[in-house]
């Protein structure tokens, strides 16, 4: 197996070091405050946000089964619009908050002041209100990455409306479960969503999904495109129109620390989806302290997160967290190959982006498409880079450090979930060294354990590996599931009484350093040794000729399970018996003979969601020769790839 300890590691320069908010003393001595006294570290650092009534009890959480309850700040009360706008209007009125880039290069950029974003933030307020929302409501938004998107989102905090969006690529199904499972009052979308030259028309999406609802279910358009769509007198609202007539201020409401802010479903591997709930406060505090440390973000820089805000990543750091500190974002409408491969770099150095973060499934796309790319642009804005989403393997940290950082950027591998609300374990880039692929060490307050999946035993030893579980509560954590706090405690705290389970795998080498191998369905047993999907995905696509690759067990008679790899090859390469024989050899050479995949399919296309995740519980179906019964594919971003997998499937026997 390779040798995680012996990595090379990567320390950011003494400049960086010197002016970065956290140092590696700092580190050490805020981290053992953080675990040593929770409430007392808190209780300093939940002074960041704006309070109306100051909160007393600080921490009251219980991860006992049966009983598992989760409050920070409890007593306090604040909102959240109010400190993630108002609270800056004395001092940055007139400083950018959000720089929207346009699906198109073409159409200009528009930089959203802080102003301006009360204003239409209120606007936006007093046209949900005439509507009818009230406190406590639940409002779905179904919007593309448009700036009522964060109008809407912070429009729902300021009168304590709870929002839940969804994806615009997600199916008209997919958007009336989530709106009947939230019973939402009304739903926000767009004509049409633009992205990489083409238009969805998410108006037609919502009229399908509205069949399906409620009849009083209301229904928000935002006329983006101006193309026609059908109208439905009485539930359609123009909301372009209505915000303009409407009043330009509306006071926000006092909500309470424990209130909910959103619902964000997460694509649960099997049934319904999982409606995750975080509230006002702890919420709030984590997603602005992370994303000021973590990302080392000062004032003036320029942070570009490149998620979708239909996932958790754009909630926390392209919105909540960036605006409560001030911070100028970036939000992006397109795609990182229109108009053409450069897209990602050009926008980075037309807006002068400091702070970059984006997922690894796109930094392979990207690598795929060769350095040419990057090297026509001015990247020297750039002073920090971040990646999301899955273990990102050593050939894309490289070509990342390389291309992109040019050497004397940090990388912040930060592994975190839906349900943890920010980065739960990521290095601090003035502190921690990074390995690439590693996350590194935890954030402030989170502990996390490694434990036997066999026996749930803690495993002391450092250099070790299991599943990994937190055993403390930090303040951004999920507080239930909507509707059904039973199946929150049955999904995240039944498996090993006492702890959260994440559901990834890990490993710890001898620094401590964790490594996240992938979900644990994800583990194979190879004749009886452990291995993580993601350890052969990695040794393939660090072969040239490799841009891309899934991995997964199927059963197999003499080793319990076989290894099952789809490669997508680098644009210009051919598929043959020779190239087959070069990748087997090559992984048996990276890893060990252990490793070597037992069947290799080219794979032209896999299946992925719209925020990059491989779906592997697909291809492992199609391995499986079991694709009867694929499940919920309707978060698929192209679900044409699956006919064509299943067509060419390895496994016929
Ligand atoms: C933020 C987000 C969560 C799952 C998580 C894990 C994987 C995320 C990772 C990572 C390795 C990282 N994951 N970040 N694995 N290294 N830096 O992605 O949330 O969509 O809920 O996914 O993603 O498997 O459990 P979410």
């Amino acid at each position: 197996m390779s040798d995680h300890a012996a990595a090379q590691k990567y320390a950011a320069s003494s400049d960086f070091i010197a002016n970065a908010h956290v140092n590696l003393a700092q580190y050490d001595a805020m981290y053992a405050a953080s675990v040593a006294d929770p409430a007392a570290f808190w209780a300093k650092e939940g002074q960041r946000i704006d309070w109306i009534k100051p909160y007393s009890r600080v921490k009251d959480t219980t991860f006992k089964l049966g009983e598992v309850s989760i409050k920070w700040f409890e007593d306090g009360t604040l909102n959240v619009s109010a400190n993630c706008i108002d609270r800056h209007m004395l001092t940055r009125a007139n400083q950018t908050a959000i720089i929207w880039e346009p699906d198109s290069p073409e159409t200009p950029a528009l930089h959203i002041t802080y102003a301006q974003l009360l204003e239409n933030t209120c606007r936006m307020a007093n046209v949900l209100k005439a509507q009818g929302v009230a406190r406590g409501d639940r409002v779905v938004i179904y919007l593309p990455m448009i700036p009522e998107a964060a109008y809407a989102m912070l429009a729902c905090a300021r009168i304590g409306a709870i929002h839940s969006i969804v994806f615009a690529g997600f199916s008209p199904d997919a958007l009336a479960n989530r709106i009947n499972d939230c019973d939402a009052k009304l739903v926000i979308t767009a004509d049409f969503a633009p992205r990489g030259g083409k238009k969805t028309g998410l108006k037609s999406n919502t009229d399908a999904a509205l069949l399906n609802c409620d009849d009083r279910v209301k229904c928000l358009v935002v006329k983006h495109t101006g193309d026609q769509t059908s109208w439905v007198d009485g539930r359609d609202i123009d909301v372009k129109a209505e915000m303009a007539s409407a009043k330009p201020y509306c006071a926000y409401v006092e909500m309470g620390a424990e209130d909910p802010l959103f619902i964000l479903y997460t694509s649960g591997s099997t049934g319904k989806p999982k409606g995750v709930v975080h509230t006002s406060g702890g919420y709030l505090v984590y997603a602005a302290m992370t994303q000021q440390i973590t990302f080392d973000y000062h004032d003036g820089d320029v942070f570009w997160c490149t998620a979708d805000v239909g996932w958790v990543t754009g909630h926390s750091y392209i919105i909540y967290g960036p605006l409560a500190n001030g911070a100028t974002t970036v939000m992006f409408e397109g795609v990182p190959t229109y108009p053409d491969a450069g897209r990602f770099w050009q926008v980075c150095a037309k807006h002068k982006v400091s702070q970059f973060y984006t997922a690894p499934t796109a930094i392979r796309a990207l690598m795929g498409l060769g350095p040419d790319w990057p090297a026509k642009h001015d990247l020297s804005s750039l002073k920090l880079l971040g990646s999301v989403g899955e273990p990102i393997n050593p050939e894309a940290w490289s070509w990342y450090n390389q291309h992109i950082g040019h050497n004397r950027c940090p990388i912040v591998d930060t592994f975190w979930q839906t349900e943890t609300g920010g980065h739960l374990i990521t290095p601090l880039p003035g502190a921690i060294a990074q390995k690439p692929g590693s996350a590194t060490l935890p954030f402030f307050g989170v502990v996390p354990v490694v434990l036997d999946p066999a026996t749930a035993k803690v495993q002391d030893a450092v250099e070790t590996d299991g599943v990994l579980c937190i055993a403390d509560s930090w303040p951004g954590q999920m507080r239930t599931l909507w509707g059904d706090h039973a199946r929150f405690e049955e999904a995240y705290f039944s498996q090993y009484p006492g702890y959260y389970f994440t559901g990834d795998g890990c490993r710890r080498d001898v620094d401590g350093y964790y490594w996240i191998t992938g979900r644990v369905d994800d583990v194979i047993n190879v004749s009886g040794h452990r291995m993580g999907t993601a350890e052969v995905e990695s040794a393939l696509v660090a072969h040239p000729k490799v841009a891309e690759s899934a991995v997964v067990g199927y059963p197999h008679d003499i080793k319990g399970q076989g290894i099952y790899a789809y490669v997508t090859l680098m644009r210009g390469e051919e598929p043959s018996d020779a190239l087959r024989k070069e990748l087997e050899a090559w992984v048996r050479n990276e890893i060990g003979p252990i490793a070597k995949p037992d069947l290799i399919q080219w794979a032209p296309g896999l299946p992925k969601t719209r925020s990059g995740k491989i779906m592997r519980r697909i291809l492992r179906k199609i391995a499986e020769n079991d694709f009867g019964a694929l499940g919920d594919t309707s978060t698929l971003a192209d679900p044409s790839v699956v006919d064509e997998l299943i067509a060419n499937r390895m496994n016929k026997a």
